[in-house]
């Protein structure tokens, strides 16, 4: 079976539509076809700033949250990605390899730093996706399944693989982008031109997973459209059309080509009421079970163990490879 890795952060209490459509949702899809590894990145979520409680009671929803929207540790590797320390052995190497100027492309960096400040924005931020590179590298992972927004980090996962196996000898997979065509980029409800994002849209743009279904059906029917009356799927002239079309394609598996047509001679407001529908319909169920998981942190715990050291057993052969080809001497 090919093995895929992917994670997500712990930064916000619920994980919002883009997470699931561009992400998880097809987590979950390849856990029956592929090796899949999943984390939950609290090394990540520590780069701009955090509250070490809330921290720690994200990592757990963030679990919870992943259990309830359909991931199954029968079937995956599941682990928090702190357990697994050889993260950060490998990112120290993988930073010893990356220019400057290599990192400073990264237009991830460059959009939240310059949000922050660029005096505020911490170097954990500027090695962010070094980090993520380790992660990936470690479980010598075939494909990574992200959304559009990770493709440049993925770019640097590669380049990075490529240079250590051409300079230290083949050590590392290279591992290629998952990104289905379908619902790859959730834009904001208020700026369908950005990304739909937890720390940078407004929380009228966001619609978070756990949130109440009354207001996840407000924020849709207060979503911003565009002039004009028709429903057509265009996203550079109706990318707020557009993206309510990707989001109730995908969740009642149709094409946006299949829905259009059913649109002829309605208006906006049934095409929000029918996305308003759908999501509610998914997300309803999904906090129930996400409650029982939560309900039960003593389960959690011993679940996140056992993902652990599943996760370990992998990652510490790669690293001793890595070690051994870099030329630390081992340890007596
Ligand atoms: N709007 C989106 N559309 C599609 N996919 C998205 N992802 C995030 N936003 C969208 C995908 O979600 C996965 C996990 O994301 P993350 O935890 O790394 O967080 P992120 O990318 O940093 O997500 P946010 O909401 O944008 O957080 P902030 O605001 O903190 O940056 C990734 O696979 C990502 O592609």
């Amino acid at each position: 079976r090919p093995r895929v890795l992917s994670g997500i952060q712990p930064t916000a209490d619920s994980f919002h539509l883009g997470n699931y459509l561009g992400a998880v949702r097809n987590w979950v899809s390849l856990q029956e076809t592929h090796d899949a590894f999943y984390c939950v990145v609290d090394l990540h979520a520590i780069t701009a700033g955090h509250d070490p409680k809330m921290l720690r009671a994200r990592t757990r929803n963030g679990v919870a949250q992943l259990l309830g929207l359909g991931l199954d540790p029968e079937r995956c590797t599941l682990f928090v990605q702190s357990h697994v320390p050889e993260h950060a052995q490998l990112a120290w190497i993988m930073n010893c390899l990356t220019g400057m100027g290599e990192a400073s492309r990264m237009t991830q960096f460059k959009d939240k730093s310059s949000k922050q400040g660029a005096e505020r924005a911490t170097v954990g931020l500027f090695t962010y996706p070094i980090l993520q590179a380790a992660d990936i590298l470690l479980y010598q992972a075939d494909a990574v399944p992200v959304g559009e927004d990770q493709r440049q980090h993925l770019e640097l996962t590669r380049d990075l693989a490529q240079r250590f196996n051409s300079t230290f000898g083949k050590t590392f997979t290279l591992p290629a982008p998952y990104i289905p065509k379908a619902a790859a980029k959730i834009t904001d409800l208020q700026e369908p031109t950005a990304k739909m994002s937890k720390s940078a849209s407004t929380p009228n743009g966001l619609i978070e997973l756990m949130e109440d279904p009354k207001r996840i059906a407000k924020k849709i029917r207060s979503a911003v459209t565009d002039t004009g009356r028709d429903i057509v799927f265009d996203q550079e002239n109706k990318p707020g059309v557009a993206n309510l079309l990707t989001i109730l394609a995908a969740f009642t598996d149709r094409s946006v080509e299949e829905i259009v047509p059913g649109y002829e001679g309605k208006g906006y407001g049934d095409l929000k009421k029918d996305v308003a529908d759908a999501v509610i319909a998914f997300a309803e169920p999904m906090q129930q079970r996400v409650k029982l998981f939560q309900d039960d942190p003593a389960q959690l715990d011993k679940l996140l163990s056992t993902g652990a050291e599943k996760a370990r057993s992998v990652a510490s052969v790669t690293l001793a490879r890595a070690y051994d080809r870099v030329g630390f001497l081992p340890p007596a």
